[in-house]
């Protein structure tokens, strides 16, 4: 039996194989395609400049930046300094599934995550959309994803996310701590290098 978040918070869904197989090996052969024109980069931290764990870039009209001067979106990827890639019909039409929001997302932050990487407890605060949700897809190998509350010392449940699970930040859980504390690399061949690909989709400007 899958293990489900028991301590659940107003708003958080859980979608489990919510993509088939076919349609995991669909979506990450058409990311890789993107990612040839609009390449991963390794981001930083604000102030401290301290790189990220995990490589990212974006789809869509907006991306999300992270570098020492602060977290923000812009328009063009920071590296090639031309337009994202497009977010794939496949995940437009997710946003119109799950979303319950009546305007398109306008980001598709791709995190790329190999062997020993993992992503720090944070809250999606960069978007003015704050009632928007934020819904993700993971693909490739699993990953120990871990939600908590509205405060950072609030109590955490852990769960393990596999490839093609969807996850629905919506309502209360929207503003929810959560992160990733590490993949199973042999857990998956469909990411190259036993990797795993985490799509997450978000609305930054108000409909
Ligand atoms: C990850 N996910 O699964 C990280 N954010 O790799 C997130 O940071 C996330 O799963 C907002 C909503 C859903 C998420
Ligand atoms: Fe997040």
């Amino acid at each position: 039996m899958r293990a489900y978040i028991r301590s659940m918070i107003e708003g958080f869904r859980f979608l489990p194989e919510y993509f088939p197989p076919a349609a995991q090996k669909a979506l990450v052969g058409e990311v890789l395609g993107i990612l040839e024109t609009n390449p991963l980069y390794r981001g930083a931290m604000p102030r401290t400049g301290k790189p990220l764990s995990v490589r990212n870039t974006n789809l869509g009209p907006l991306g999300w930046v992270s570098d020492i001067k602060g977290y923000r979106y812009q328009p063009v990827h920071p590296v090639t300094g031309e337009a994202w890639g497009p977010i794939p019909e496949t995940l437009l039409k997710l946003w119109e599934d799950v979303s319950d929001y009546p305007a398109p997302p306008e980001a598709c932050l791709v995190n790329w995550y190999e062997a020993g990487t993992k992503l720090g407890l944070h809250i999606d605060a960069d978007e003015d959309a704050k009632d928007a949700p934020v819904v993700s897809v993971s693909l490739g190998s699993r990953a120990l994803f871990r939600l908590g509350g509205l405060e950072r010392n609030s109590p955490t449940s852990s769960m393990r996310l596999a490839s093609g699970d969807v996850v629905v930040l919506g309502g209360a859980s929207r503003r929810a701590y959560h992160g990733v504390d590490r993949i199973w690399p042999d857990s998956s061949t469909l990411v190259p290098g036993g990797g795993r690909i985490n799509l997450t989709l978000r609305r930054v400007t108000r409909a």
